[in-house]
């Protein structure tokens, strides 16, 4: 095999593109990076998140690295602008270009239509190592789409990795300085914050969630190789905070309890949390005093919804006791909660989403985040709101957290103006509600990142906000 010069690219959003700089370190282009360097070829990272490049110095960069390969990593909102860069990279001389994500898994043709080379589609590791391995001879990788004779061709599906131990860690050392990831206060408080993954796949089906990567199927990595990474960010990279980044990662007790042991064993207690959430049926005190005891200081709950008939028709399954029995299990352990709520789903009605505000009025998670319902590509309410709702946004780039949009309506259900009210409603329901105010007052948090309280609170007090792009 001959190694090869592969650069692998992080791409902004159109509306972060000169601004806010990124979040977290990409985990999964780290592990693409990490597999490709073990197979002898050689990789570099650039991330324009944290190191801007427009469009030209991009090509000059490019010209100047003479990569054979250069692969982009796309959610819905950095799509465009991969596909942008990925065309600037040809005009530079790069012969080959490749995508992966979950965007594309879930949409391989646009990306290919729009001149990309080849997709890879769910799982990369062991796909990008063949196209390396074998560029430009696609026929036989599993998990890729191209063009052949001005036609798209789809390759079968790759399987998904069953043994995550098998895999190195993600090479951060190609990723720029950890400390420049600024993380967000919601879901972390100090820097640098590192990001694990632990395990792939959620065996539940809620039908708002993209589930066409790592399928349904839980896969997780063993607490020994979970913990020597661990170890690995505090003493490599002096990281002072973790979060685990996965779906699921409460799914098997037995698995967190020996991750908690290990972590106590070696010393590793650092604060940690679970920010991506972890299921409110899995929340038990017996597991959270373990999580707790280990150094974790705040997990997320998805609650969705404040009507028990609206989570039973998105799939969510889990009931509203369950939800006030996971916050109260935390708080009595002392482990904060944050609780993600979504508005204006295509089950929702005004009368539903007045339950769930008042739902997290009395639930009273530590932290609540409404999100507006978002249809991305691959997920089952993406094809509702093209079918049976109106699609109101239909610019990928749109599609993320920076401004409140409306994404599409239920024509005699909610309007875009209706949701809105609802979400600035919610926000101020919940934050200015006099139990929140007296628990952010009582709150030694609230003080030690005081600048980081009045930011989030003025974007609660201030007339503008949450109205965004209104
Ligand atoms: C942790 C997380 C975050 C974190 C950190 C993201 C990060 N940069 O690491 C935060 C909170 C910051 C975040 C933000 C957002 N997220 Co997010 N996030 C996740 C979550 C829960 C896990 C991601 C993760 O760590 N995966 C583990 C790694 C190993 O997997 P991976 O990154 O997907 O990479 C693998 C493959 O995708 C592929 N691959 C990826 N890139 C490339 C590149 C090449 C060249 C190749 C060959 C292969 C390849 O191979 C990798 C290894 O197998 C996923 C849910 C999920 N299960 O995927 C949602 C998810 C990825 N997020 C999503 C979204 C929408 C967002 C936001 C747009 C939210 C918003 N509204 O703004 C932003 C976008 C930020 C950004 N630019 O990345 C959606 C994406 C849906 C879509 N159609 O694009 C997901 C799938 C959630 C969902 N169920 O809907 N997210
Ligand atoms: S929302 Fe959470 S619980 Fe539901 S399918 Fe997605 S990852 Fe699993």
């Amino acid at each position: 095999m001959t190694p090869l010069k592969i650069m692998l690219v992080n791409p902004p959003t159109e509306r972060q593109l000169f601004g806010t700089g990124g979040l977290f370190l990409p985990i999964g282009l780290g592990y693409i990076a990490s597999v490709l360097m073990r197979e002898g070829h050689n990789v570099e990272v650039v991330d324009l998140t944290i190191h801007p490049k427009g469009m030209e110095d991009f090509k000059l960069m490019v010209k100047a690295a003479k990569p054979d390969m250069v692969g982009f990593t796309a959610v819905t909102p950095t799509v465009n602008m991969a596909i942008q860069y990925a065309a600037m990279a040809k005009e530079a001389g790069c012969g080959l270009t490749v995508i992966g994500g979950p965007h594309v898994t879930a949409l391989p043709d646009e990306a290919l239509l729009k001149g990309i080379d080849v997709v890879v589609r769910g799982e990369g590791e062991l796909t990008m190592t063949d196209i390396a391995a074998n560029p430009g001879g696609y026929e036989g990788i599993k998990g890729i789409s191209y063009m052949k004779d001005g036609k798209v061709v789809h390759n079968p599906d790759r399987e998904f990795i069953e043994d995550l131990d098998s895999l190195p860690f993600p090479a951060r050392q190609l990723f720029p300085d950890m400390r420049l990831y600024k993380g967000q206060p919601v879901l972390g408080n100090r820097t640098p914050v590192g990001n694990i993954s632990t395990s792939r796949g959620c065996p539940y089906g809620c039908r708002f969630c993209f589930k066409a990567l790592f399928g349904r199927r839980f896969r997780a990595r063993k607490a020994e190789g979970i913990v020597e990474e661990w170890a690995h960010m505090v003493k490599d990279f002096g990281v002072k905070e973790i979060t685990i980044s996965d779906d699921a990662f409460t799914t098997d007790a037995k698995r967190v309890h020996e991750v908690c042991d290990l972590l106590i064993k070696k010393k590793l207690t650092i604060p940690w949390t679970c920010s991506n959430g972890i299921r409110v049926n899995t929340a038990t005190v017996d597991v959270l005093k373990h999580m707790k005891e280990a150094g974790c200081y705040r997990v997320a709950f998805g609650i969705e919804n404040g009507d028990q008939e609206v989570l039973q028709a998105i799939g969510k399954k889990i009931t509203l006791k369950q939800v006030d029995d996971a916050v109260k299990n935390a708080r009595s352990v002392g482990i904060k909660t944050t609780g993600f709520f979504m508005l204006g789903g295509p089950w929702d009605d005004m009368r539903s989403m007045q339950k769930t505000i008042d739902f997290a009025v009395k639930v009273q998670p530590d932290y609540a985040q409404f999100s507006i319902a978002t249809p991305y590509p691959g997920s089952e309410l993406y094809d509702i709101a093209r079918t049976e709702g109106e699609l109101l946004v239909s610019e990928w780039g749109r599609y993320d957290i920076y401004e409140t949009e409306v994404y599409f309506v239920m024509p005699g259900r909610f309007t875009r103006e209706e949701v809105l009210a609802m979400h600035k409603k919610a926000y101020r329901s919940f934050y200015l509600n006099p139990t929140t105010v007296m628990r952010k007052l009582t709150t030694f948090d609230t003080y030690r990142y005081l600048g980081r309280s009045i930011g989030g609170l003025r974007k609660f007090l201030l007339p503008q906000w949450p109205f965004g792009s209104d």
